[in-house]
């Protein structure tokens, strides 16, 4: 049955995890995956996460299963956060969000659901774009292609590119758009630029599927969430993926969800009830806990209070993290302008080392980033910054 069964590629970042996990260097460092790690280079087990579970677990409940589109209070606390508690269209039913198993369960139950929708349309994510984008939508049935958006000369975003190959794009186009903070460069459009995003993609009669999957590491929950309501006053039917795997540091409890607004609450019901058989289909209905813990704490004040510092901490942090590695890195002698670095927004920045450059840093210094040159500077700390800034300033020589 299986002797023609070829072996898969590995993920090429979850796969250098296995790299880094056998490598014996005592000094290595992982700056690979897309992780937080406290200043301890521990993942943190947030304060209001664990308060959330402290009390769930002196009231312990039986564990039933959940409707298909999850905890209702943990959907409307989703809305919440992504298009505002006061919205108007949250108001006037247009919004069908559903629990996911993290922000990748919501782009696959938003890509299974516009390919019964849609079937031949194209998707075009962004070039480059989270690995995963391409292959989760190749593998629900998709052409995926890519617009331009990496600028290496400019160190910055190739933004004419972007809005040519946007205007070029055939109507019912998916475009998929990192909300903020994009992975893997770390640069995001400016407000205006979101504008001519907007109206390009309103005229062009395109479908946006805005990936949210780091709201809160960037500027704030409202500045980095500010590209949803620009769509929103577009008047435009729209996808938003959610990821609590990081702003939660819940990566292993698989938090997400999906959003999809719709023109009128009718058409709403209606797409709820297709997101739903899509669910159904799959996986039947969604786990409890995670969600249940991010529901608590985001409707008790406290709760909600403490999460808002902690998420502030952590941004803080990396753009602290930011500013060290350029200091290091220009005491290291380096003279190359490196203002880019504390440009780029989110866990993320775009070294703008080579392949050979990264590999350089694998085996010899034990610095693992990804060959596009990738570094995540949020597993970045006091400790570790000497060890990196040295190794970085070796191979940039
Ligand atoms: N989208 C982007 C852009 C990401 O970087 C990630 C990271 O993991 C995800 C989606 C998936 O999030 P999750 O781990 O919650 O599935
Ligand atoms: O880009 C990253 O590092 C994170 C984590 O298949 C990740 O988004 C990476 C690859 C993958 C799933 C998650």
């Amino acid at each position: 049955l299986f002797a023609a069964v070829e072996m898969a590629p590995r993920d090429p970042i979850l796969g250098l995890n296995e790299q880094f996990n056998a490598d014996t260097n005592p000094g290595k460092v992982n700056l690979g995956v897309g992780v937080y790690y406290d200043e301890n280079g521990k993942l943190p087990l947030l304060k209001c996460v664990a308060q959330a579970e402290a009390a769930l677990q002196a009231d312990p409940k039986a564990r039933g299963y959940l409707p298909i589109d999850g905890i209702a209070a943990y959907d409307k606390a989703v809305q919440g956060l992504v298009f505002g508690a006061d919205s108007a269209i949250l108001a006037a039913k247009r919004v069908a969000t559903v629990q996911a198993i993290g922000g990748t369960g919501g782009l696959k139950i938003g890509a299974d659901f516009l390919k019964r929708l849609n079937p031949n349309a194209l998707v075009l994510i962004s070039d480059p774009s989270w690995e995963n984008h391409r292959a989760l939508f190749t593998n629900a049935g998709f052409k995926v292609d890519a617009y331009p958006y990496y600028d290496a000369a400019k160190r910055g975003i190739n933004f004419d590119g972007m809005l040519t190959a946007l205007n070029a794009a055939q109507a019912g186009t998916i475009v998929v758009l990192h909300a903020c903070c994009h992975n893997p460069t770390g640069y995001d459009l400016t407000p205006a630029q979101w504008d001519q995003i907007v109206a390009t993609v309103k005229a062009r009669g395109l479908v946006p599927f805005l990936d949210m999957a780091y709201q809160g590491f960037g500027e704030g929950i409202a500045q980095d969430g500010a590209v949803i309501q620009q769509f929103v006053a577009s008047g435009l039917d729209f996808f938003v993926s959610t990821s609590f795997s990081k702003s939660f540091s819940l990566y292993g409890e698989r938090v997400g969800g999906l959003s999809v607004v719709c023109a009128t609450a009718e058409e709403t019901a209606k797409v709820l009830s297709q997101l739903k058989i899509v669910i159904r289909t799959n996986y039947s209905n969604p786990p409890t806990h995670g969600a249940q813990v991010v529901a608590n704490v985001l409707s008790t004040p406290a709760l909600r209070a403490l999460w808002e510092e902690e998420l502030a901490g952590m941004r803080l942090r990396i753009r602290a993290m930011r500013v060290a590695l350029v200091e290091a890195l220009q005491k290291a002698g380096v003279t190359q302008d490196l203002s880019f670095v504390t440009r780029q927004k989110g866990m993320f920045s775009y070294s703008g080392l080579s392949a050979e450059q990264m590999q350089r840093l694998r085996s010899e210094f034990g610095v693992y980033g990804v060959d596009s040159g990738r570094i995540c500077v949020a597993a970045l700390n006091e400790k570790n910054l000497p060890v990196v800034a040295a190794a970085m300033a070796a191979v940039m020589k």
